[in-house]
């Protein structure tokens, strides 16, 4: 698995630094995720400022993860790692259904910040194996991405435990970029 996701990225962007800000809600399913890539060493900071990033760093190809949702007083801090960020990979818990109007918002919030403006957006409807997860299109529904405007979007089913759709999307991330979105 960790072969094939570093020969996608590798070609991309030459020796330019960038940001793919791995987010969504906590128990989303972002952390196995980024341990699925298999493209480095996953590093935890400590979280002095109010909030745990766990990065993985691929030559200039920098993964940035954490949670969403919680304190607001933390948030100016997220404003930090915006800069150079190609691209958003948005994780949700297809099965948790209680939590996704609170899932939606946040997403939203996050696209409204000026610095993310020019980033693409690739959803992850995760946890397809759990017999309770709704489908791409609820999730799509619930999240409302089709009021995202003037940026590229695409949304994959995906088990994060066992391994499946992830390259799927980010295939068709790196393609994206590739053609010079984001
Ligand atoms: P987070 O980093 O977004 O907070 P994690 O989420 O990656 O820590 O995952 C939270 C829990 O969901 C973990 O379970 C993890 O194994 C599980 N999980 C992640 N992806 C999937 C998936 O595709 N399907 C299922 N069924 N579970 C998934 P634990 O029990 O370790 O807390
Ligand atoms: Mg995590």
């Amino acid at each position: 698995m960790g072969i094939l996701f570093t020969k996608l990225f590798s070609s991309l962007f030459g020796n330019k630094e960038v940001r793919i800000l791995v987010l969504g809600l906590d128990n989303a399913g972002k952390t196995t995720i980024l341990y699925r890539l298999q493209m480095g060493e996953v590093v935890s900071t400590i979280p002095t400022i109010g909030f745990n990033v766990e990065t993985v760093q691929y030559n200039n190809i920098k993964f940035q993860i954490w949670d969403l949702g919680g304190q607001t007083s933390i948030r100016p801090y997220w404003r930090c790692y915006f800069p150079n960020t190609q691209a958003i990979v948005y994780v949700v818990d297809s099965s948790d259904t209680d939590r996704l109007v609170t899932a939606k918002e946040e997403f939203h919030a996050i696209l409204e910040e000026e610095e993310l403006k020019g980033a693409l957006v690739l959803v992850f409807a995760n946890k397809q194996d759990l017999p309770s997860a709704l489908d791409a299109a609820a999730i799509t529904e619930a999240l409302e991405l089709h009021k995202i405007k003037n940026r590229q979007w695409s949304i994959f089913k995906t088990s994060a435990i066992k391994g499946e759709g992830l390259f799927e999307g980010f295939d068709w991330l790196s393609n994206t970029l590739k053609a010079g979105g984001g």
